[in-house]
């Protein structure tokens, strides 16, 4: 909350106002916990488990599981929510497997439990694949993915971690269009 002496006044009046902000709460998504990079093969049937790292200052049973959905951070294709179980319940579960790691762009590492609990989650990689375009991606190229949620109170949260597309650039070169001037 931000005070401003004197907004809004009007001649002999007392005036002055208060503005409310508010904002999204920083917190940590390890994509494959235990691992860095994080690679996402396109054509796999799988699912990827995606960690959102618990802290000091982020419990994570407060999450409401409901709000979660994952999309790139360009913004490109659409966003998708987590896979859910036969039963049609979300693959949720309270774990400890990851730590928080303060850094930039697609900073990763290996480390595993740091002794506070984590949110486990699953997403499909072929939901990922189509949402997220994968398919249209070299191999070798990084992408960054935001996980956007809220808590039971309504704080909202995001979360980014970055994948990557596995194999070297030489595998694409049957991918059409590709201009190769070797
Ligand atoms: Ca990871
Ligand atoms: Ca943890």
């Amino acid at each position: 909350m931000v005070g401003a002496r004197n907004a809004d006044c009007v001649a002999g009046g007392l005036c002055g106002a208060a503005y409310v902000f508010s904002c999204a709460t920083d917190a940590h998504m390890d994509i494959k916990p235990g691992g860095c990079p994080n690679p996402v093969n396109p054509k796999s049937n799988g699912v990827v488990p995606v960690a959102l790292a618990g802290s000091d200052v982020f419990d994570v049973n407060d999450v409401d599981v409901s709000s979660l959905v994952l999309g790139r951070s360009d913004g490109v294709g659409s966003q998708i929510t987590p896979a859910t179980k036969n039963n049609g319940r979300l693959h949720a579960s309270i774990e400890d497997v990851a730590t928080p790691l303060e850094g930039t762009d697609c900073d990763c590492h290996e480390r595993g439990g740091d002794g506070i609990d984590d949110l486990m989650i699953k997403f499909s990689t072929p939901e990922m694949s189509r949402a997220f375009e994968l398919d249209a991606l070299r191999p070798g190229s990084t992408v960054e993915l935001v996980l956007r949620g809220s808590l039971q109170d309504g704080t909202t949260f995001v979360a980014t971690d970055c994948i990557v597309i596995p194999g070297t650039d030489r595998d694409s070169s049957s991918l059409r269009g590709k201009d190769k001037s070797k």
